[in-house]
């Protein structure tokens, strides 16, 4: 079945057998005080305006029975899919892999690399664990949109000029439709927010669309 998507730069439609709902990095580490986000020296409050209309496109999703994807970000806890090149840069409080509050600072398995109890996933939902930005690189993303015919992403989460960012950048040039849930990301720095959101957009549509999250809920509605 198929359902319009009101979008900007124009509407699209969508296929439930083909879209799939992709949330990314919702971690305790970014969202939550004494993770890596705060250990950059970021504000992490201003994420969490974020996490309702993620909830509220995730119970949509689920309704709807799309495929829901989570990704996490992260680390071996021996440092070894971590380059130096990411370890060394900026001038963190706290460098990945110290000891924080909610345990090693982006490390898997770590208290603060647990998705946000408001976002946990479900039995049957993927849960993709990426050493970077883009949720495609070093990771079996691919193959599991592949096995399921994807061809359509509604993508939400943190940051986003970030992994957000990122990802969308990877997935436009593997051919996938790209739909940025505008409302539900978020960045420690609203200009750059506002600014990633601008650029999907730009030139006619340069990576995708973006939406609104009530948007998605009404087009998804009509789906199940
Ligand atoms: N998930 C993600 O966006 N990772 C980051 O490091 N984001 C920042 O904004 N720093």
């Amino acid at each position: 079945m198929v359902s319009l998507l009101e979008a900007q730069p124009s509407p699209l439609t969508l296929d439930g057998s083909t879209t799939a709902l992709l949330i990314i990095d919702m971690q305790r580490d970014f969202l939550e005080p004494g993770g890596f986000g705060e250990s950059l020296v970021n504000d992490v409050s201003l994420l969490a305006a974020a996490v309702p209309p993620c909830r509220a496109v995730l119970d949509a999703a689920r309704a709807a029975g799309l495929l829901v994807v989570h990704t996490r970000e992260g680390h071996r806890p021996d440092l070894s899919d971590a380059p130096p090149a990411k370890l060394e840069r900026g001038a963190p409080t706290a460098r990945i892999g110290a000891p924080g509050p909610m345990g090693r600072i982006l490390i898997r398995g770590e208290p603060g690399h647990a998705i946000i109890p408001a976002l946990t996933p479900r039995a049957g939902e993927p849960v993709i664990d990426k050493p970077g930005k883009g949720a495609f690189y070093a990771t079996d993303l691919a193959d599991i949109l592949a096995a399921r015919a994807i061809a359509t992403l509604l993508v939400c989460g943190v940051t986003t000029e970030v992994c957000v960012h990122t990802t969308v950048r990877e997935a436009n040039d593997r051919g996938y439709r790209c739909v940025v849930i505008g409302d539900a990301c978020g960045s420690y720095i609203p200009e750059f927010h506002a600014a990633g959101l601008a650029m999907i957009t730009a030139q006619g549509g340069l990576f995708g669309w973006v939406c609104e999250s009530a948007a998605v809920v009404t087009a998804l509605g009509r789906l199940g």
